[in-house]
């Protein structure tokens, strides 16, 4: 028996369901959804899912066998094989240079598994033996101190839920056209897990800082000596040394054994393969922190330790070259985050920001992590533009893309947080697009 649903039916529900919209083209109450009794929506969504009677009870082959044998460590099913990082192309000219990203349209949840974290790297991963590496704290210490791995694994630790981002992520979006792309191709840059380790303010404690100290410099051991300043107060807020991801060694591509992670700031402060912080009483004016990682503004002027990450949202799904097969009921749901604070609010538009509708998301937000937002959407086969557009604790909303182009010189790539606009032809296509 086939559970599809007459187009006299089916005319009825979408009736009802228009009937309870919360904001144009589409966009529906939750709650009322629940009440319809459509709370898996299946009558709306299930084109194929057959009404289960006794014919529809076939044991399959794997049933019937005794599966593969056990494994050391674990990996994806092979059907779930096309789940990997985007772009990690080989740098020709600088080997070992480059980014890969996150494929935050294959994903759902929140925390990214570590094979899928996104990649930045200045000059490859380097391989290091726990054995022969040495964390060194110097400068303005009473007490310099030379931590090696198994040293720090014998301190108190915390663990703790927090994204991190690059800050050329979703730069291509300022570029004066749109890309055609997907969501991870754009805002892939971008993950999310549980870093465990050491405070910082635990080592600082024990060298003991003197007076005159205000900022500490951290360097990586990787061929690029990857250098950045880190005001003192910070450091001692909530920085950590992280040695597990995930609840295991934290990957070589994520700076096993250690890195540094600076909640909220910037990707490319979170040193990784750390090796050498100095506390000094200023900033070292690294490479990274002058002639990279600032923002150009219109009138010829940069902006220097611009950290944390502005207040950001992307839809995740339905996005960039996805096409919607079927009419009907749809979830749309994607990712918001903030360098500065929690998430507040998340509101979803159907028709290019005309009218707003509050998305779903769970109560009490931690801050500095992603946060999973939903709402449901009655496609009929017109065409809308999905945006999203999050608040954070702090009163931050994120920036119309129009407003955060107006705001620097057309050349800035870094720290874009404008609204992504995604085009649904009447054929269902998702599309990039400027609103
Ligand atoms: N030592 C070192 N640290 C580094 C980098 C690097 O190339 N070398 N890249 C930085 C940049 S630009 C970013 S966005 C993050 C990326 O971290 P991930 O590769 O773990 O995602 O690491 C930062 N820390
Ligand atoms: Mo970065």
């Amino acid at each position: 028996m086939n559970n599809n649903k007459s187009e006299l039916e089916l005319a009825h529900l979408h009736e009802q369901l228009r009937s309870e919209s919360v904001a144009g083209n589409g966009l529906i109450n939750r709650r009322h959804l629940l009440g319809l009794g459509l709370a898996g929506a299946g009558s709306l969504v299930a084109g194929n899912v057959l009404a289960a009677d006794a014919s529809g009870l076939v044991i399959p082959a794997w049933s019937k066998t005794p599966g593969r044998e056990l494994s050391g460590y674990g990996s994806p099913s092979r059907f779930a094989a096309g789940v990997t990082r985007l772009a990690p192309q080989p740098n020709a000219i600088s080997p070992g240079t480059g980014a890969s990203r996150t494929p935050l349209h294959l994903l759902q949840g929140t925390l990214t598994p570590n094979s899928l974290h996104f990649e930045r790297h200045h000059a490859g991963i380097p391989d290091i033996d726990p054995a022969q590496h040495r964390l060194v704290l110097h400068g303005m210490v009473r007490q310099p101190l030379a931590f090696s791995y198994e040293d720090l694994l014998a301190y108190p630790q915390v663990s703790r839920t927090y994204f991190l981002e690059c800050s050329g992520n979703s730069g291509a979006n300022s570029a004066p056209t749109a890309a055609d792309n997907s969501a991870g191709g754009i805002h892939g840059l971008l993950s999310c897990a549980e870093w465990t380790g050491v405070r910082l303010s635990t080592l600082l404690d024990e060298a003991g800082v003197t007076p005159e100290a205000s900022w500490i410099t951290c360097t990586g051991a990787d061929a690029a000596s990857l250098g950045r300043s880190v005001p003192l107060n910070k450091a001692m807020e909530d920085v950590i040394i992280a040695l597990y991801q995930n609840g295991e060694p934290i990957r070589p591509e994520q700076g096993y054994p250690m890195r540094l992670f600076v909640p909220g700031w910037e990707g490319n402060v979170s040193v990784k393969w750390l090796t050498q912080i100095k506390v000094t009483d200023g900033p070292a004016n690294f490479r990274d922190e002058t002639s990279r990682y600032t923002e150009l503004l219109p009138d010829g002027r940069a902006l220097q330790f611009t950290y944390p990450m502005g207040v950001k949202s992307v839809i995740t799904s339905p996005s960039g070259q996805m096409t919607l097969t079927r009419r009907g009921l749809h979830e749309v749901t994607g990712l918001a985050w903030s360098g500065s604070g929690a998430i507040r609010r998340v509101e979803i538009s159907a028709d290019g920001g005309r009218t707003w509708a509050d998305a779903h998301i769970e109560e009490n937000q931690q801050a500095l992590t992603l946060t999973r937002f939903r709402l449901p959407w009655l496609w009929e086969g017109g065409e809308a533009i999905l945006q999203s557009r999050a608040t954070d604790t702090a009163g931050n909303v994120q920036p119309a893309r129009a407003a955060w182009v107006a705001m620097y010189s057309p050349a800035n790539r870094y720290h874009y947080n404008g609204i992504q606009s995604w085009a649904v032809s009447a054929q269902g296509e998702v599309k990039n697009v400027y609103a």
